[in-house]
């Protein structure tokens, strides 16, 4: 079979494709409804971290990946004890996919003194080292450099523990991101580069942004094995994940996944931006029909696995569970006036 083009997304590019239930064959089916509860909570987590910031309530700038659940889901399966995942600006669906308290997530983006960063971060700043989830910065691209050095420490250790670094089309455009792939290639890190290609960076489609859609085509100027994969297709993410994560434990050096999604909302904030970008009005559609959590539970309730009823019943689940985190989160204190600067500076 001839190796697929580095540089081109073809087919998985078009919002009109992959609009059928996804192939399970993979993925038992315990696994499957697991991944769908998942899937569920970090939508509805999304949903209403929208809500408060269109109501004012929430006031750190959100990007929500409302859209983009699968990537994050599939990426989280395979990760161990030791292993250390770094996230970006859109990161609540990493976050929560490993494991992450929906209620720390709230808090934190309330700026609570019990959110995960202790209300001194945001949203943007997301830390959950129990949960392998060891930050999120805005700064684009930041964290490729760290989770490389983060491979470093793992082949020190020797555990065969694996770093991922999660980050989109736009960071590929960073000049770290080119320095960590040569690294890592050459020093055989143990580093999952995980791109979720959105076709976004802001407002600006990658057609205008680059001389190709794939950014697959950078894995190959570095030497570096590659898989691009339908981001909207769990069983199909967690398949190219555990690819990845094998191939990088196994001491073979670091692996490079893109997953092709598309964000429902605009860059930032809950509005859909269908005014701005390329064709975004008439492809948000199209995309509205390639969900991951649609696709997912079709193929369930296809395999007779799962009901409609049961489905509505794992929808209203995850739905009251974040509401009464989100009731929790509002009543929770504020951090103390004192700790502005003691959170600041490292004790000597
Ligand atoms: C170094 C740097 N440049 C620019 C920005 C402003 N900025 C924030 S997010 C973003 C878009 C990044 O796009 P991408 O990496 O594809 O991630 P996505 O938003 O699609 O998830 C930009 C340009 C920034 N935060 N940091």
């Amino acid at each position: 079979m001839a190796s697929p083009d580095p540089a081109t997304l073809g087919a998985l590019a078009d919002p009109a494709q992959y609009h059928e239930p996804v192939d399970l064959r993979d993925l038992p089916p315990a696994k499957a409804i697991t991944a769908l509860d998942t899937l569920l909570l970090i939508r509805a987590v999304e949903v209403c971290i929208g809500e408060g910031v269109r109501a004012g309530t929430i006031r750190c700038p959100c990007h929500l990946a409302i859209g983009q659940e699968a990537a994050a889901v599939g990426m989280a399966s395979q990760i161990q004890p030791h292993d250390r995942v770094f996230g970006a600006h859109r990161s609540h669906a990493h976050f929560l996919a490993l494991g992450g308290s929906p209620r720390q997530l709230l808090d934190e983006v309330l700026g609570r003194d019990t959110g995960c960063s202790r209300g001194m971060g945001g949203s943007m700043h997301l830390r959950d080292v129990a949960h392998q989830f060891w930050g999120s910065v805005p700064i684009v691209g930041a964290t490729i450099p760290i989770a490389t050095g983060a491979a470093l420490a793992a082949q020190m250790d020797g555990r065969g523990a694996l770093a991922v670094t999660c980050f989109g089309d736009g960071a590929t455009e960073e000049g770290v991101f080119h320095e960590s792939l040569n690294l890592a290639a050459t020093l055989r890190l143990p580093v999952v580069f995980f791109c979720e290609n959105n076709l976004y960076s802001s407002h600006l489609h990658i057609g205008l942004r680059q001389p190709a859609d794939s950014t697959c085509r950078h894995a190959v100027a570095h030497c570096i094995p590659f898989l691009r994969v339908e981001g909207n297709d769990l069983p199909a993410v967690v398949a190219a994940m555990r690819q990845a994560a094998d191939h990088a434990r196994s001491g073979a050096g670091p692996f490079y996944i893109e997953a092709l999604t598309y964000r429902w909302r605009g860059h930032v904030g809950p509005s859909e931006d269908v005014d701005v970008g390329v064709k975004r009005k008439d492809d948000l559609a199209q995309w509205k029909l390639r969900d991951p959590i649609g696709r997912l539970a079709a193929a369930l309730e296809q395999a007779g696995h799962l009901s409609a009823a049961a489905l509505s019943e794992a929808q209203a689940h995850a739905r009251a569970a974040v509401a009464q985190a989100w009731d929790a989160a509002q009543a929770a204190p504020d951090p103390p006036q004192a700790a502005l600067q003691g959170r600041v500076f490292s004790a000597p």
